[in-house]
C-alpha cells in the first residue's frame, strides 16, 4: 500500500466542498489505491457544518480514506500537506464593489499563502479555486515565499471542461474524441475560449465548424457566461461540476494528462506577450508532477485581442491589491 497523502481543503463546509471531499475520499483525485488523510478548513461559524461532513464521509466508509481532521487554523490544516484545495472565499455581496471583493479575499489569501509557506510540504501543490481565482493565487503565491512558484495554480478547468462539451454537443460527437481545445486568460467574462487547435478524432475541428459567427457571437460568450446560466437555472452556482474540474485540474497535475491538453491558470513567464506577475491560463501538459507548457501557437489579430482584454483586466485586478504583494 502506498504512503498517505495528506490534502487540504479550505471552504469545506461550503456547496464546491460538499461534493469535492468525497470525490477525493472515493480515490477519484489521486487514484484508486491511494490512501488520503483529509485536512478540512473552514471559518469558526461554519464548524458544525464541517462536523457533519466529517460524520457523512465516515457514513461512506471510504476504504482509501484514513483520517479526517476538521479545523479554524489554516496551519493546522496546512501542516505537512501534499495537496491544498483552496475553494474557501468571501462570496459578493449585496453592494459589494469588486474592489471591495478583491479586498477581503485578499486578506484571506494572505493569510493562507504564509501558512502554507509556514507548514506545508516543500513540493505542496496548491490549487485555487476560490475567486477571484487568479488574482488570489498570485496573492497566496506571493504571501509564500519559500515556496516555488511552480507549487501554485488557479482553476480554468471548469471553463475548458465547459467549452470542451459544448463543441462536442455542436459537433454530435463524444466529448471524449475531443483534443487541445485551450481556455486562455482569467476566470470572468474575459476568458477565452479557443477551439482553433481542436482535433476531433484527430482532424481538425475548425474544419468541420466553419462558421465564425457561431465562435464569436455564441461559443466564446456561452463558455464565458456558462456559471451565470447555472445559477438562473438552479438558484445556485455551479457546485458539482466545479468540484468535478477541481479533481480533474488536480489529478492530471499529479498523475498525467496522457499527452493531453488541458488548461490551467499559472505565473504568467511572458510566454505569447503576456506579461510577468499574472496568473493566466493556458495550454499545458502534465507529466510526472510536472506541468510543461504548449508553446508556440499561433495568436491572430482576434486572439491577441481577446489575450489583452485579459492581461487588463488581470493588471487591474493585481493593482488593486499590490500593496499585499512581497516583491
Ligand atoms: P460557498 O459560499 O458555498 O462556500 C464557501 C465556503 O468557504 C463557506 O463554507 C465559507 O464559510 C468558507 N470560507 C470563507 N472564508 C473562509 C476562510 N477564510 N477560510 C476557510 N473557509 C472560508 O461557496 P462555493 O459555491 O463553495 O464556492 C466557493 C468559491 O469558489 C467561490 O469563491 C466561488 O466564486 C468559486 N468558484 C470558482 C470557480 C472557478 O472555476 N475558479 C467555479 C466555481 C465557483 O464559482
Amino acid at each position: 500500500m502506498k504512503p498517505i497523502k495528506h490534502i487540504a481543503v479550505t471552504g469545506a463546509a461550503g456547496q464546491i466542498g460538499y461534493s469535492l471531499v468525497f470525490r477525493i475520499a472515493n480515490g477519484d483525485m489521486l487514484g484508486h489505491d491511494q490512501p488520503v488523510s483529509l485536512r478540512l478548513l473552514d471559518v469558526p461559524a461554519a464548524q458544525a457544518a464541517l462536523r457533519g461532513v466529517e460524520m457523512e464521509l465516515q457514513d461512506c466508509a471510504f476504504p482509501l480514506l484514513r483520517d479526517v481532521v476538521c479545523t479554524d487554523d489554516a496551519e493546522q490544516a496546512f501542516a505537512q500537506v501534499d495537496y491544498a484545495i483552496l475553494v474557501g472565499a468571501q462570496p459578493r455581496q449585496k453592494g459589494m464593489e469588486r474592489r471591495d471583493l478583491l479586498a477581503a479575499n485578499a486578506d484571506i489569501f494572505v493569510r493562507q499563502g504564509r501558512a502554507l509557506n509556514a507548514v506545508a510540504s516543500r513540493t505542496v501543490k496548491v490549487l485555487v479555486v476560490g475567486n477571484p481565482a487568479n488574482t488570489n493565487a498570485l496573492i497566496a503565491m506571493s504571501a509564500a515565499p519559500n515556496l516555488d512558484p511552480s507549487c501554485f495554480s488557479a482553476m480554468m478547468r471548469l471553463d475548458h471542461n465547459r467549452a470542451r462539451a459544448m463543441l462536442a454537443k455542436r459537433l454530435g460527437e463524444p466529448v471524449d474524441s475531443l483534443e487541445q481545445v485551450v481556455v486562455w486568460g482569467n476566470h470572468s467574462p474575459t476568458m477565452y475560449a479557443d477551439y482553433r487547435f481542436a482535433l476531433v478524432r484527430g482532424e481538425p475541428a475548425p474544419l468541420r465548424i466553419q462558421d465564425e459567427q457561431w465562435n464569436r457571437e455564441i461559443f466564446i460568450p456561452q463558455v464565458a457566461q456558462r456559471g451565470s446560466a447555472v445559477i438562473e437555472a438552479r438558484g445556485k452556482s455551479s457546485a458539482a461540476s466545479a468540484a468535478s474540474a477541481a479533481v480533474d485540474h488536480m489529478r492530471d497535475w499529479v498523475c498525467g494528462s496522457q499527452g493531453r491538453w488541458v488548461s490551467m491558470s499559472l505565473p504568467s513567464n511572458g510566454d505569447y506577450g503576456i506579461p510577468e506577475g499574472i496568473f493566466f491560463g493556458v495550454p499545458v501538459r502534465c507529466e510526472d508532477g510536472r506541468i510543461e507548457r504548449v508553446n508556440g501557437l499561433s495568436i491572430d489579430t482576434f486572439a491577441s485581442e481577446r489575450l489583452q482584454g485579459a492581461v487588463n483586466e488581470l493588471l487591474e485586478e493585481r493593482d488593486a491589491i499590490r500593496h499585499l504583494l512581497q516583491s
